[in-house]
Formats: structure tokens, C-alpha cells, sequence
């Protein structure tokens, strides 16, 4: 019985590797095709958390029912599961075996969760990462890699995650999530009181080589499991498990040496997972942790070509937590949006605008749409519809507009959001010189210039290797991404596409949050290619606009 789940999963796992839908389609066929129903009575016991929910006994297997969902405050019912494997069960397999019992366990997800950042380092499985709604506890680990360990770096840690904005001069990451999701997400960072001190050196970690390990764990991943074990009898970790998926929801490691500018591999920030399974503490399991230095909440300092080009401005900023904001988005399954290889893909995207691509101002409304903190209006019908939305900064007011009802958000369509400058992060989208915004207003529109307007993202979140009964709680990978697929995840939709390919040339990057902004009433006929290569299917009216409201009308063609 286990040992199926446990193959199943294995299947999934290897699924961005090698499999293709075909592949796991034949699987899925073989089971539906396999074999007779025991004629024998099964009794299945639902559990919510530790409890026993229901017992029922079914004498008809072929007749089996689930219960009525069970239900829990703030959290989606999304399916039951196994234990040992969190796969959702479906078709019910287990119907098949010759067992008088089984248990069966209530999953609960808040909002949509799933990851692409991590497609090229290994599976993608959405389970264990970081819920994007509610309070869940995030323990931070010091970690000592050979530099100083005073406590008032374990403070500054502290601050930087859960401190106040007045004092560090920008967000903490708390403060951050805590105002762009307007209140949904609630992250409770817990900073260990004592530096941890690895087993080994330093370059054991660093020149550890995941290709040779059973795991194909990291130097860091290595350093989450001794801290895990050394650490058990001091916390309960299933109290970091707030969706209690059995996993551990996060883990941040803030190690006391410099980022190495040079070499991006161990000494930088990043988001990965372990996958070694082989151990549970407190029962839950290790899954996705960020690693960074100290020394980012002080990038300022570094005289480097990297943070001179830097795209927020720093100069009052005391501790700068801009870095662990943008990681800690991958830790709630978000993808990166700047292109890591300009050799492949088109050119494009949202120009440094946002959180994920440049580490600066808010997410993006297609951030925040997939972590479930906005509720869209959607426009898919062919007649004239007109819509007033309020500034994203104050209401996080999205317009989905798609050319036939979309089944889901993994599929392709249009977000508008009404742009302007104010906000909690305002400061990061300051401008010195307000003539350069003329310039990059007048270029993509020709017209004069606002600091305000509509943006238009196109958005392709079509998952691929989707198969027969997939539900989004299991591995989901996109079709595309910002970075070297054929189309783009994301992109702005410009008036004229040619001025995508000199945005970078022609305009300080600072500027690019004002870039293709629509901002004057009239009729505008939108020049872009769909992902299948026909027009858009549709262009606005902006009947009126001002940096608080706008009222547009959709007009299909
Ligand atoms: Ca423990
Ligand atoms: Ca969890
Ligand atoms: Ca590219």
C-alpha cells in the first residue's frame, strides 16, 4: 500500500526531468484500467490534524464517497491524503487493495501555491512552501561561517525581518508581506538566540558537491539538517508547519560572512529546497529554506559594480532588508521576472518594475494574484464592458481580461492595474529627474507626462506537463518563464513593441515603473502579439483616469 504512494510520488518528482505528459498519462491509465474492486468491506478513517474526523465503513467499494470537506479557519480543503506521501488521492487507489482499513489525513493549502523559480535546480513540488495567507512562524538561524557573531547582529537580523520600518528606513520583511497582501499575510519571524556553528569548516559547505550526494543536497541544505537535528529537543518544529502540510513552511539561514559578488553559487542569497526526506523532526519534514548574508542589510556599504546598480534608492536607508523581501517571495513560490539569459527568449517583461524582477517597489498584480490576495473583475465576453478600479497601492484592484472565460489563472490573459506613485514603497520608485520621465512617456506614447496609469501585463501562466486528474496542489510547472523560454511568463504591453527592444538602452532603469503606462483618456488601440502569435483581442477606451480612479471600457474586436 505505502509502497505504491511512495512510487507515485517518486513519479512526480521526476516529472521536470525526464517525463513527459504522455508518460505519466499511461501511468494514470494503467491504474484506472488495472483490475477488480476486493469484494470485501474497507473502513476509512478521516483525520484533521491528530483527531479522527469521521469512520465510515464502506461495503460497495465501487460506491465509495468521500465525507462532507471538513473545514478550518482561513484554510482551503484540498483533498485527503496519505501521510506519508501528501500526494491528494485521486483516482482512489487504495479502493483497489486488499485492506480492511485505511487512514486518511486532511490536506489544507491558504491561496494558490506552486514554484517555478526552483525548476532548474530540481523538481518543483508546490507542497511545502511558505503559506501566503494568515500567521505562519518562520524561524530565522544565525549561522557562523567564520565571521563575527556578536548579538547585535542576531538584532539587526531581527530587525531586518521583523522590525520597525521608521527604524530601518525601508520595510522590514514582516512589515512588507504585511502591507502588500493588506493584511492577509501575517509572517511571525522567530530569530534563534544563538549564532549556529556547523559541524565543519566553512569550505566543506561551500565546495560541497551536490551532484555526489545521495540527496543532491547543497553546502546549505547540508546546514539546515544539523541545525534541525542539533536543535529538535530545543523547538517543536511542527509549530512551523502552519498549513500543516507536514512540512516545515520555511526556513531563512542568515550566515555571518560577506556575499561574494563574484561568485553567486554559495556566498549569495538564494531560495532552494532539501529533498532529503530520509528524516522528520517533530514529525515534519524539511523542505524549502532562503540563504543569505548579514551583509545584504548593509549592501549600501559595498562599493560594488553590483550595488552601484542597484535600482531603489539607499541613502536613508539604516538596515536594508530589500534583498530577503524578494527571496522571501520565493519562499511563497514566486518565480524571478528579470532575464537571467539574454541569449535565449524574447526580450521583454515588466522592466525592473517590481519586487521580483529588480528587488524593488511592490509585487506585481500577477504576483499577487497567485498568492490569492486579490480578487479580480474578469471581462471575457465580447460585448462592451466598462469597469472603474481603484489605485493598485490602495486597493490592490486588478482587471483579468481574457478572450473566453479562462478555466483557471494557469492560462493566458491580460491584468491591468491602475499605477501610481504612492504606496508603502513609494520610495523605491523616486525619481530625480522628473524631464526623464517626460522622455520615456513621450517615447512610448508621445505624449506628455503623468506618474500615474494604467499597466498592461500580458500574462501565459499555462502549466505544461498537466495531466488526467491533477489537482494544483501537486507539482505544477509553467509553459514559460522571463528568462529563456520562446515566449514570456510576463510582459508589458506596449503601445509599439519595437520600443520593447531599447527600453534598457534608451531609459534609466529607475524609470521603468512608468514605462507603457497608459495615462490620458481616449481610445487606445493595443498593438501586441498573443503567446500563438494573432493580435490581441481587444483595446480601451480610458473614459476617465487621475492617480486615484479610472474608468475604462473593454472593447473586443
Ligand atoms: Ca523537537
Ligand atoms: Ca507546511
Ligand atoms: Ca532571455
Amino acid at each position: 500500500m505505502k509502497k505504491k504512494f511512495v512510487f507515485i510520488f517518486l513519479a512526480l518528482a521526476l516529472i521536470p526531468i525526464l517525463a513527459s505528459c504522455t508518460y505519466i498519462r499511461s501511468l494514470m491509465n494503467l491504474a484506472a484500467n488495472k483490475k477488480e474492486y476486493p469484494n470485501k468491506p474497507i473502513t476509512v478513517n478521516y483525520y484533521v490534524d491528530e483527531e479522527i474526523y469521521k469512520t465510515e465503513t464502506t461495503n460497495k467499494r465501487k460506491e465509495f464517497t468521500y465525507p462532507d470537506n471538513p473545514s478550518k479557519d482561513e484554510l482551503n480543503f484540498g483533498g485527503w491524503t496519505y501521510k506519508e506521501s501528501y500526494q491528494t488521492l485521486d483516482p482512489e487507489d487504495f479502493l483497489y487493495d486488499d485492506v480492511d482499513s485505511i487512514d486518511l489525513y486532511a490536506y489544507f493549502s491558504k491561496g494558490t501555491h506552486f514554484s517555478d523559480n526552483l525548476a532548474y535546480n530540481g523538481p518543483q513540488i508546490s507542497k511545502g512552501v511558505l503559506p501566503s495567507f494568515g500567521s505562519p512562524k518562520v524561524l530565522v538561524v544565525p549561522v557562523d561561517l567564520g565571521g563575527k557573531t556578536t548579538s547585535a547582529m542576531i538584532d539587526n537580523i531581527e530587525k531586518a525581518f521583523s522590525g520597525d520600518p521608521e527604524e530601518l528606513g525601508y520595510e522590514s520583511v514582516t512589515s512588507y508581506y504585511q502591507k502588500s497582501s493588506k493584511g492577509k499575510l501575517n509572517l511571525s519571524f522567530e530569530v534563534a538566540d544563538t549564532w549556529f556553528r556547523p559541524s565543519k569548516n566553512a569550505s566543506y559547505y561551500k565546495d560541497y558537491n551536490a551532484s555526489t550526494d545521495k540527496y543532491n543536497e547543497a553546502g546549505s541544505g547540508l546546514i539546515l539538517h544539523e541545525f534541525l537535528e542539533e536543535n529538535n529537543s530545543k523547538y517543536d518544529f511542527s509549530d512551523y508547519d502552519y498549513d500543516g502540510d507536514g512540512y516545515i513552511d520555511s526556513v531563512w539561514m542568515i550566515y555571518n560572512v560577506p556575499q561574494n559578488y563574484d561568485n553567486t553559487v554559495f556566498y549569495w542569497a538564494y531560495v532552494t529546497m532539501t529533498l532529503n526526506n530520509s528524516k522528520k523532526y517533530d514529525n515534519v519534514y524539511a523542505r524549502y529554506y532562503g540563504f543569505a548574508s548579514y551583509y545584504f542589510m548593509f549592501e549600501k556599504e559595498y562599493e560594488t559594480p553590483q550595488r552601484q546598480l542597484e535600482l531603489y534608492d539607499m541613502t536613508n536607508i539604516n538596515i536594508d532588508a530589500h534583498t530577503y523581501i524578494h527571496e522571501t517571495g520565493h519562499l511563497l513560490g514566486l518565480d524571478d521576472y528579470y532575464d537571467s539569459d539574454a541569449s535565449k527568449g524574447p526580450a521583454g517583461g515588466i522592466y525592473t518594475a517590481g519586487m521580483m524582477d529588480a528587488n524593488r517597489g511592490d509585487l506585481s498584480s500577477i504576483d499577487k494574484l497567485l498568492l490569492g490576495w486579490i480578487d479580480s473583475y474578469v471581462i471575457y465576453t465580447n460585448s462592451n464592458k466598462t469597469i472603474t478600479i481603484n489605485s493598485f497601492a490602495s486597493s490592490n484592484d486588478v482587471i483579468l481580461v481574457s478572450r473566453v472565460k479562462p478555466s483557471s489563472i494557469y492560462s493566458e490573459y491580460f491584468l491591468i492595474d491602475l499605477y501610481n506613485t504612492e504606496g508603502f514603497v513609494s520610495q523605491d520608485n523616486e525619481i530625480e529627474e522628473p524631464s526623464d520621465i517626460i522622455k520615456a512617456d513621450a517615447m512610448v506614447h508621445g505624449k506628455t507626462y503623468r506618474n500615474y496609469g494604467l499597466r498592461i501585463l500580458h500574462i501565459d501562466a499555462s502549466l505544461t506537463n498537466v495531466y488526467e486528474g491533477q489537482t494544483y496542489d501537486e507539482p505544477v510547472k509553467f509553459a514559460y518563464n522571463n528568462s529563456n523560454t520562446k515566449k514570456l511568463f510576463v510582459d508589458t504591453v506596449l503601445n509599439n513593441s519595437s520600443y520593447a527592444t531599447q527600453k534598457i538602452n534608451d531609459i534609466n532603469k529607475r524609470l521603468m515603473n512608468y514605462f507603457g503606462l497608459y495615462s490620458l483618456t481616449g481610445n487606445y488601440t493595443l498593438n501586441y502579439k498573443m503567446t500563438n502569435n494573432t493580435n490581441i483581442f481587444f483595446g480601451i477606451t480610458i473614459n476617465s483616469i487621475s492617480k486615484d480612479s479610472a474608468t475604462i471600457t473593454f472593447n473586443y474586436n
